[in-house]
C-alpha cells in the first residue's frame, strides 16, 4: 500500500495546549508521525510519496471561505497583536449573543473555535495545508485506479467543521478527500470514523447530504470530547437522513464491542454502495492512550483493519489520533496491514 507524507507536517508544532487548567506540550506533536513513518519503513508497507498540489479549491469545496482566510492569517494577525504566547480563544458567541465576526483577532478567535485546547502557532496554516495535500494526493491515487492507499495527514482533521477549527484539527482532511472523490466522479463515498473521538466536523459538512454516508465509532460524548456532538440519535438532516450513524461507547470499552459496533458501521456502508471507502483513522482507541478511555490492544488493530477490508471498496486511509506515542506506529500500520493481508494486497 503507498503511503502519502509530506515533511511540512512539522510546521505544525505549537508549545502549548491547554490540558487539565495547565498549558503543556502539545499531546499531538510531529514525533507521532516519525513513529508511524519509522514502522511503514520497519514493515516494507509499500512506497512512502510527497503530495501534489490541489490548489484551494478542494478545500474551499468544503470550508467556508471566510474561516478559511481566518486560518491563513490568525498568525500573523496574532503576532501584530503584541500577545506574547500562542493564540488560545478566550471568549465565545454562546448562547443568545450576537453570531458575527469580529474585527480583533481575540474575538476572531472565539469566532472560528469550537474549543480552546488547540493553540494557533506558527506555520500551522502551511502544515494545515499540506495536510489536506496529502489526503487530496491519496483521493486522486484512488480515482486513478488504486486499491488502497494511506495518506499520513498531521494535524488531523476531523473535528474541522464547515467553519470552525479545534481538537487539534484545523482543515478536514478526510472530508476534503471524500468530496474530491465524489467531484472525480465517485457517485456515493461512505466515510468511516474509527478514531476514538466523534468527528463532529465531518458529521457537520455532510450532515444535510445523501451521497456521502458517515458512521462513527467514539466514546460517548457525555464523557468525552467533543462533548456536544456524537450522540445516536444524530442520524442526519433533509434529504441527509439516515446516512449519518453514531455509535457512542461508554468508558472502559473493549474490542469485543467496539468490534460489533464496526460490524453495524459495515453493514450499513454495504449497503449504502459507495465508489469509495474513507477512513478517518485514529489509534487513540488504544489501551494505554493518555487521553481516552477504550481498552483495544496492538493485535485488535490488526483485526479491524481485516475488517474493513471486508467490503471490498478502494479505500483511503487518513491519519486522525492516537497519543501513545512509542506504540502509534505498531497500532497504525496493523490497521494497514491487517487490510492488506484480508484485501490480498
Ligand atoms: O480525534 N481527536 C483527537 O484525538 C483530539 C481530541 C482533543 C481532546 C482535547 C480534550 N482536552
Ligand atoms: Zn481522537
Amino acid at each position: 500500500m503507498e503511503t502519502i507524507y509530506s515533511e511540512k507536517h512539522r510546521l505544525r508544532d505549537a508549545k502549548t495546549e491547554l490540558y487539565g487548567g495547565e498549558l503543556v506540550a502539545p499531546f499531538e506533536r510531529p514525533s507521532r508521525a516519525d513513529h508511524i513513518l519509522a514502522r511503514l519503513r520497519e514493515t516494507g508497507l509499500g512506497p512512502v510519496s510527497s503530495p501534489d498540489d490541489f490548489g484551494m479549491a478542494p478545500i474551499l469545496a468544503v470550508h467556508d471561505a471566510g474561516f478559511v482566510a481566518f486560518l491563513r492569517e490568525a498568525w500573523r494577525e496574532w503576532e501584530a497583536s503584541g500577545y506574547p504566547g500562542e493564540a488560545i480563544p478566550t471568549c465565545w458567541p454562546a448562547r443568545r449573543m450576537a453570531q458575527r465576526v469580529p474585527e480583533f483577532i481575540e474575538g476572531k478567535l472565539g469566532y472560528y473555535a469550537l474549543a480552546c485546547e488547540t493553540s494557533i502557532s506558527q506555520g500551522t496554516w502551511e502544515a494545515a495545508y499540506a495536510s489536506a495535500q496529502t489526503a487530496l494526493t491519496g483521493a486522486q491515487r484512488l480515482k486513478d485506479g488504486a486499491g488502497a492507499v494511506f495518506a499520513l495527514c498531521r494535524p488531523p482533521g476531523h473535528h474541522a467543521a464547515i467553519d470552525m477549527y479545534g481538537g487539534y484539527c484545523f482543515l478536514n482532511n478526510a472530508a476534503i478527500a471524500a468530496q474530491h472523490l465524489r467531484d472525480g466522479g465517485a457517485r456515493r463515498v461512505a466515510i468511516l470514523d474509527v478514531d476514538f473521538h466523534h468527528g463532529n466536523g465531518t458529521q457537520d459538512i455532510f450532515y444535510a447530504r445523501d451521497d456521502v454516508l458517515f458512521a462513527s465509532l467514539h466514546g460517548d460524548p457525555m464523557h468525552a470530547f467533543p462533548h456536544f456532538l456524537g450522540h445516536a440519535d444524530e442520524t442526519g438532516r433533509g434529504a441527509g437522513e439516515g446516512f449519518t450513524r453514531n455509535y457512542p461507547m461508554p468508558p472502559g470499552t473493549g474490542f469485543e464491542l467496539w468490534r460489533a459496533a464496526l460490524a453495524d458501521a459495515l453493514g450499513r456502508i454495504v449497503q449504502f454502495a459507495p465508489d469509495a471507502l474513507v477512513v478517518s483513522l485514529g489509534v487513540d482507541t488504544f489501551e494505554n492512550d493518555p487521553i481516552s478511555f477504550f481498552k483495544l490492544r496492538s493485535a485488535d488493530f490488526t483485526t479491524l483493519g481485516g475488517d474493513i477490508a471486508g467490503p471490498g471498496l478502494p479505500t483511503l486511509f487518513v491519519m486522525e489520533g492516537g497519543y501513545d506515542i512509542a506504540e502509534i506506529g505498531v497500532n497504525a500500520v496493523n490497521v494497514l496491514s491487517g487490510f492488506e493481508d484480508r484485501a490480498g494486497g
